[in-house]
């Protein structure tokens, strides 16, 4: 169903480099960043400065892809400019500079991520890539028919549709833990699901139709007690929370480059390399293969063989940019500034009459959905629009969630670091005006 009928710079660095192991230092520090100078990092987004209708345009709508700071742009249009070849494959000046290139992002990640290794990082086209890359390798490869996969009541449903198709292609179950009214996971429901079937769990880290923020660790640890494997969607918590995959100890965790202010097309599978050893490829082509016979082939080692074909190599320069410059800034900043912005949107809104907030969890960051009583979703969205504010309305690729709360769909304002308390207040003024129009 289409959404429509269903109508660099500033900061201080990440994180500690204790237990890093092969990946080096972070990328350095330039500004501090508490507290986080907004109006200064603004300027860094050339499209804030746009002008919607008439009115300045106010960006509520990072959960579905970020704005991209001058420094990605700049680094994409400098490769295209200066350095582009094919990477891993030619002899010449131009390809060699853009391998060095390409793998150091791949190295960047690994930090970013804390991971273990650079051979843990794989480049996909986006978190939706990355899940179907786990549930096509690892889930043909060890789940048969019977098993269960365990995910939850507000799954994107890129994190849904993967497991169903592995689930008809294997006779694997997919079972999923529920909700509350609040929108936070029932925590004895997810105990209770885990059982001895039980070959994969998939949880996602923040909802993007709600903003509730899921114990994952806690999930995790007690998935692992039965040795089952877990898969975190961080396609929103990556732009908004600090990410340890050693500290979380997940075994997957997927996210997307456009949603942490780098471009589409690229995005990232981090893999426990026990896990990624065992898995065949699921992609046959270039670049993956080790020795290639009309019989029979051998795969390149990790992560190698699971990127078939010429990557994402601009694309993927962009994401280091935006790497570096989210490292700068530092994500306990963003997680801070976006608290307050939300604490703010929620205070305000709760005062207009009409608004219902969808998912009131305790631990909640970056994303205020809503229904106003009487009003479709879609007509909030477009008068907003009038008034140069961007949210998104629909069912957020999250059906299951909707149909939880029981409404078609919902507003949604989502907020990113660069978003000020007076962009939250034009949001509240044009709700109370679409209030007026309705009556
Ligand atoms: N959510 C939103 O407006 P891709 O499309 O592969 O970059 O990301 C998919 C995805 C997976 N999980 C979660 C939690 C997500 O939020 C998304 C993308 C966007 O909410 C576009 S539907």
């Amino acid at each position: 169903m289409s959404e429509k009928a269903g109508k660099r710079e500033s900061g201080t660095a990440v994180r500690s480099s204790a237990s890093r192991t092969d990946v080096g230092p972070v990328a350095p520090t330039r500004l501090a960043a508490s507290p986080l100078d907004t109006g200064r990092l603004r300027v860094d987004f050339p499209i804030l400065d746009r002008r919607i209708r008439g009115k300045r345009l106010v960006y509520l709508d990072n959960a579905a892809t970020t704005q991209k700071p001058r420094a990605v742009i700049d680094a994409v249009s400098h490769f295209y400019t200066h350095e582009n070849a094919n990477i891993h494959r030619g002899v010449h000046h131009l390809s060699d500079r853009a391998t060095v290139a390409y793998d150091e992002v791949r190295q960047k990640t690994a930090r970013f991520l804390n991971a273990r290794s650079p051979r843990e990082v794989v480049f996909t086209r986006g978190t939706t890539d990355s899940i179907n890359l786990v549930a096509q390798s690892y889930g043909r490869a060890f789940l048969t028919a019977g098993d269960e996969i365990l995910i939850t009541g507000m799954e994107h449903h890129s994190n849904i549709v993967p497991w169903q198709l592995l689930c008809e292609q294997t006779g694997a179950v997919l079972r999923a833990v529920p909700l509350n009214s609040a929108g936070e996971l029932e925590l004895e429901q997810f105990a209770h699901l885990l059982n001895e079937r039980t070959r994969l769990v998939a949880v996602v880290h923040l909802s993007n139709a709600l903003g509730t923020i899921n114990p994952v660790k806690h999930l995790i640890g007690l998935a692992h007690v039965r040795n089952i494997p877990v898969l975190i969607d961080g396609a929103q918590s990556a732009p908004h929370l600090p990410l340890d995959v050693q500290e979380l100890d997940c075994d997957f965790l997927a996210f997307s480059g456009h949603k942490l202010f780098g471009p589409t097309g690229v995005g990232v599978l981090y893999g426990r390399e026990s896990l990624l050893e065992r898995m065949p490829p699921c992609q046959g082509g270039g670049g993956m293969i080790e020795t290639v016979t009309l019989e029979r082939s051998s795969w390149a080692p990790i992560p190698a063989k699971f990127e078939a074909g010429t990557p994402m190599i601009a694309q993927a320069i962009g994401l280091g940019a935006a790497i570096d410059y989210v490292s700068q800034v530092g994500l306990p900043a963003i997680a801070a500034w976006e608290k307050i912005l939300l604490d703010y949107a929620t205070h305000l809104c709760n005062r207009i009459d009409g608004v219902r907030i969808i998912g009131t969890a305790q631990d909640k960051a970056a994303v205020l959905s809503f229904v106003l009583d009487g009003v479709h979703p879609h007509d909030v969205g477009t008068i907003l629009d009038y008034d140069g504010i961007a949210v998104r309305a629909g069912h957020h690729c999250a059906q299951p969630v909707m149909r939880h709360f029981g409404v078609p769909a919902t507003v949604r304002a989502s907020f990113a670091f660069y978003n000020t308390k007076e962009e939250v207040e034009v949001l509240a003024d044009s709700l109370v005006r679409v209030r007026r129009i309705f009556g």
